[in-house]
């Protein structure tokens, strides 16, 4: 692109001043990044065709990764990374008296997704072009992705989130791509000549669906791929045929907005199915406009159905898409003309599906009414798949009526997405190894006995360039100059770090990253929200959705129990720490805001106490997002896991906080037992009850949190401090239903039951960061060891063995 500082800055320049109009002292931030994104946009669209080129001459196999939500943050450093030219452009600029970091704040993060589900998808991209596999995404264009985040006297507010309003410039619009999508009408039927039914709508509501194609670049731009972002736009057609009719009834614009409203706004819950059909119109839109241009696609390649399956790979992010099951179902019987025999053959082969949880509350389930009024064929097809399963259940083992009733996909008047999305596939996964387990021999047991060879493990992953090589430079750099450069492409090679682990040289080095990235976000806390941090105290960080089971009330009851015991003795010896946490709520997840008001007042009293101030400080940062990620994960030394033992199905923030150099404090769930095996006993803190007691004692329901109230006077204390006058409560009710979750409704996810042996992890913790020289070769065993969480290696798993893809030849090199 640009072999020199030279060329690269002349080009630049150039741009800038063409593009503006102005010259380049005059030219904005916002025009230095809009001018390079142009620049860089430019290279990539050349490789992007020829990519695609290659996929569609060479017939090779496609994976689509459909997925409501794609959290992609900011594109533009990426880019430039995986380009290959980070370091020249980071140097012209200088030169210009600009930096990189300071453009790239001009970029608005693609927030469309919630959190780890989303932003798995957006790792997966990453690594299926690094790896030159022929693998994208599809999901839908949300006007407005992930809200925007305000604390207003201490309470979550939620803002809109416009990040298309000064133009999205990794987009292109495909207008020659549209398709239709149908809703409601009614079903018609006539007989063929060979007398089969074939069925089409009548009256339906037609809506135009119109891609958006982001190029996704491989690292070396090994092959540029596609995420194709599904828009929803009033058909021509259906305007002009309502226009008149609704124009008389005063109601065309309100026509024309319930149309565009699909892909209005991204449900910003990921904790509770609400059942909202707006929700369920955009999972279809999403499936139905997907499936549609791939069958196009397909269809140019002249080959028989039966070869569908060997050049299609169709994956679904939790079961939000499992209506692709039924819509694949209709397109090739209703409008190809298949029968259902063959078609259901093609529809299972293509199809797979990951399970991302297995919290109750978040399994999709939709009224059968409300799938019927709105698409009805898709209704017919699943009640005919419903039967044809249920008989084959009995087939089986006639008379198990309990089983039929257990697996069933339509029940008590409801469809069940997951057993949907386990019938009609060949392979389900879970996402990592205690999960997977989990779904085997508890939540999905009975589908696992009747088909065990469909079920199995891919432990999540990260990607190593965006999380390591673009977020901590400076870390990247000191193992390049350790290693060279092959760790950058294999990093399981990241373990020779191992063979540092004694050397005093090595680890001073790694404290110094570290301190520099504390100062760095220090001075970013400093700015944003007016607070002075030590950069000396441990950075002791917790970041992710709010939710109950993340227990993020359990780490402030503990920086509750801390403030108490400093009160009470101001000159006990104590760690300095600096407390950190990033957090959305679901809007309407009432105990979630709650708990981030507590937050914020333990905040308000212990960071303006004389007492504590000088030891303990809270930061809620506002607004976590993914570019926020990049700037705290870097500078973390406690890495907070710490949910509920069987509840996080994997996390991802875990491996990217290690491949850091953060030490876990973590349960033994999701992948923290993964990180365990890897890091060994010595270089994480584990502490709590094991996922086999947590799901004992909901078996039992022997646990008794009012006995752990009254036996421990820590516990007492800090519960009653919610309760009643406390320097948080300070009198009043605003804490009153987190003491009853704790204490009236029996502590449901065990805080009090971990709180003690929460608190001497902690202690440890405190203790062991005092030896420096031990803290640094925990962190560099972490380090070395988190090369083998690179999502790489989990996307070479799914292509092996659930896509049955390899590598694709490029035709120009
Ligand atoms: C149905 C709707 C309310 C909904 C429920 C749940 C929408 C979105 C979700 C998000 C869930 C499925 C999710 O994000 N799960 C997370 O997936 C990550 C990637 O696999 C895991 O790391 C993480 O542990 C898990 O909670």
């Amino acid at each position: 692109m640009f072999s020199s500082k030279e060329e690269f800055k002349e080009a630049f320049v150039k741009n800038l001043e063409s593009e503006t109009g102005k010259t380049k002292d005059q030219a904005t931030q916002q025009d230095a990044y809009r001018a390079l994104s142009h620049l860089v946009r430019e290279r990539l669209l050349q490789k992007w065709k020829e990519t695609e080129q290659t996929y569609q001459e060479s017939g090779e196999k496609q994976v689509y990764y459909f997925s409501m939500e794609f959290l992609m943050g900011r594109l533009l450093g990426n880019n430039l990374l995986n380009m290959g030219v980070l370091n020249v452009v980071e140097e012209g600029l200088v030169d210009l008296g600009l930096t990189m970091p300071i453009l790239e704040e001009s970029e608005a993060d693609a927030g469309l997704g919630n959190g780890g589900l989303g932003r798995l998808a957006a790792c997966f991209l990453d690594s299926l072009a690094s790896l030159g596999l022929a693998g994208h995404g599809v999901g839908l264009r949300y006007r407005n992705g992930m809200f925007t985040q305000r604390f207003v006297d201490g309470h979550q507010v939620e803002l809109p989130d416009h990040w298309l309003q000064d133009g999205y410039i990794w987009e292109v619009r495909r207008d020659e791509a549209a398709v239709e999508v149908q809703f409601g009408g009614d079903i018609e039927s006539y007989e063929d000549k060979n007398g089969d039914l074939h069925f089409t709508y009548k009256n339906s509501q037609r809506i135009r669906a119109v891609p958006y194609d982001v190029p996704v670049v491989g690292y070396q731009e090994e092959a540029v791929n596609t995420l194709r972002l599904w828009s929803a736009e009033p058909s021509e057609e259906d305007l002009l045929t309502k226009a008149h009719i609704e124009q008389a009834h005063g109601n065309f614009i309100g026509h024309q907005r319930d149309l565009e409203e699909i892909t209005s706004f991204l449900y910003p819950d990921d904790s509770h199915d609400d059942g909202k059909k707006l929700r369920l119109k955009q999972e279809y839109f999403l499936v139905s406009a997907g499936l549609q241009s791939i069958i196009a696609q397909f269809e140019d390649l002249n080959l028989p159905w039966t070869e569908f399956s060997k050049r299609v790979a169709l994956h679904i992010n939790d079961t939000h898409p499992a209506l692709i099951v039924p819509e694949l179902m209709r397109i090739l019987m209703d409008v190809k003309g298949l029968g259902w025999e063959e078609a259901w053959s093609i529809t299972q082969s293509s199809i797979s599906y990951t399970n991302h949880t297995t919290l109750s509350e978040a399994l999709e389930t939709w009224p059968v009414d409300v799938i019927r009024t709105m698409v009805p064929r898709i209704f017919m097809i699943i009640e005919e798949i419903n039967e044809r399963f249920c008989q084959s259940l009995w087939e089986q083992d006639p008379g198990d009526f309990d089983r039929i009733a257990q697996l069933a996909i339509i029940a008590d008047g409801t469809v069940k997405m997951a057993h949907l999305s386990i019938v009609g596939s060949h392979s389900v996964n879970g996402v990592a190894k205690l999960h997977t387990d989990i779904l085997k021999k508890r939540e999905m047991k009975a589908f696992y006995e009747a088909f065990p060879e469909r079920f199995n493990n891919k432990t999540n992953g990260i990607t190593h360039r965006r999380w390591l090589l673009h977020a901590n430079p400076s870390l990247a750099e000191l193992i390049t100059d350790t290693l060279g450069e092959e760790w950058k492409r294999e990093p399981k090679r990241m373990k020779q770090l191992l063979g540092y682990r004694e050397d005093g040289a090595f680890l001073d080095e790694l404290h110094e990253i570290k301190q520099q990235n504390k100062l760095n976000l220090a001075q970013w806390i400093e700015k944003d929200q007016g607070i002075t941090v030590n950069p000396d105290s441990i950075f002791d960080v917790h970041i992710k959705r709010l939710h109950g089971y993340k227990r993020q009330l359990l780490n402030a009851l503990h920086i509750m129990h801390l403030y108490n015991e400093l009160k009470a003795n101001p000159s006990k010896e104590m760690t300095p720490r600096t407390f950190i946490f990033g957090a959305k709520a679901a809007p309407g997840y009432y105990f979630a805001k709650k708990v981030i008001k507590l937050i914020n007042t333990i905040a308000e009293v212990v960071n303006h106490d004389p007492d504590t101030k000088d030891t303990i400080k809270v930061v809620f940062m506002e607004d976590y997002s993914v570019s926020l990620a990049e700037k705290i994960i870097p500078a973390t030394n406690v890495s907070e896991q710490i949910s509920t033992a069987s509840k996080e199905a994997s996390g991802t923030g875990n491996m990217k906080l290690m491949m850091n150099g953060a030490l876990t404090l973590g349960t033994m769930d999701g992948a923290n037992v993964e990180i365990h095996e890897s890091v060994g006993n010595d270089a994480i803190y584990t502490f709590g009850l094991s996922s086999e007691e947590v799901l004992s004692y909901y078996q039992t329901g022997i646990y008794d949190a009012k006995e752990m109230y009254n036996h421990d006077k820590r516990i007492r204390r800090v519960v009653d401090q919610l309760y009643h006058y406390s320097p948080f409560s300070k009198g009043d009710t605003t804490f009153h239903e987190l003491y009853h979750a704790l204490i009236t409704h029996n502590d449901e996810y065990f805080l009090l039951k971990d709180f003690s042996s929460y608190v001497a992890a902690q202690e440890e913790i405190s203790h062991d960061y005092l030896n420096q020289r031990k803290w640094n070769e925990m962190s560099l065993l972490n380090i070395a060891h988190s090369g083998a969480f690179s999502s790489d290696y989990t996307i070479q798993s799914y292509a092996d063995e659930i896509w049955k893809i390899s590598e694709a030849k490029m035709l120009n090199g």
